[in-house]
């Protein structure tokens, strides 16, 4: 039997949902900036304008996406920038294990350094072959494929590399810190020892 596609308790809804807490910002070519930040290598901070980060190779990924509140989106294509490109141009100490991705309003999820560099995991500018809607994120959102769909930040503006795990906005709102949705990672009560910020 083909193993389902579809993680435990989710279901697939008519349309496809837009969900964020609060506005959708304006973007402003002019004055965006993509900045790495935090534990980097060369302990300097990365700065990309809007000009630098449209001119990086893309590459595209065919995704399904599931969201906490139950609804999943099969089969969606991505188009954008690796983070192996990111993490290259503006590489990490050696320590990094943890990042925070951060959005405009300060909306912010963690991953661990291997969700990050997950072959699924992009910073994507294109949905369907178009760029990404203003309430999807434009002009830059991540996708992260294989977890919980808050992760996946939308008007993403910075990656920090942290020494120590931390939680993101979700993350300390009683949401679970690895949000796995074929383990059903649904809440922070359902932590495990090492799942976690102490
Ligand atoms: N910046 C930002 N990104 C965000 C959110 C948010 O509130 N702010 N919500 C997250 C949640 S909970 C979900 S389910 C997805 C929804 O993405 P969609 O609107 O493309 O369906 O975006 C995520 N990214
Ligand atoms: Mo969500």
């Amino acid at each position: 039997m083909e193993p389902s596609r579809l993680p435990p308790g989710q279901y697939i809804p008519r349309g496809r949902p837009v969900i964020h807490y609060g506005r959708v910002p304006q973007f402003r070519p002019a004055s965006w900036d993509f900045r790495v930040f935090g534990a980097t290598a060369s302990g300097e901070e990365h700065r990309f304008t809007w000009p630098e980060f449209e001119g990086l190779p893309r590459t595209s990924v065919l995704a399904d996406f599931h969201c906490v509140t139950k609804f999943s989106i099969m089969g969606n294509e991505w188009r954008g920038v690796s983070p192996a490109t990111i993490i290259q141009a503006a590489p990490p100490d050696p320590g990094v294990r943890h990042v925070m991705i951060w959005a405009e309003y300060g909306y912010s999820a963690n991953l661990r350094m291997s969700d990050l560099t997950a072959p699924g995991t992009l910073f994507a500018m294109e949905l369907e072959d178009k760029p990404l809607s203003p309430e999807r994120g434009f002009p830059l959102r991540v996708v992260v494929p294989h977890l919980y769909a808050w992760k996946s930040v939308k008007w993403v503006r910075a990656v920090e590399y942290l020494l120590e795990d931390r939680r993101g906005f979700w993350e300390e709102r009683g949401y679970h810190n690895v949000a796995d949705p074929w383990r059903e990672q649904r809440y922070s009560y359902q932590e495990q020892p090492g799942e976690g910020p102490p």
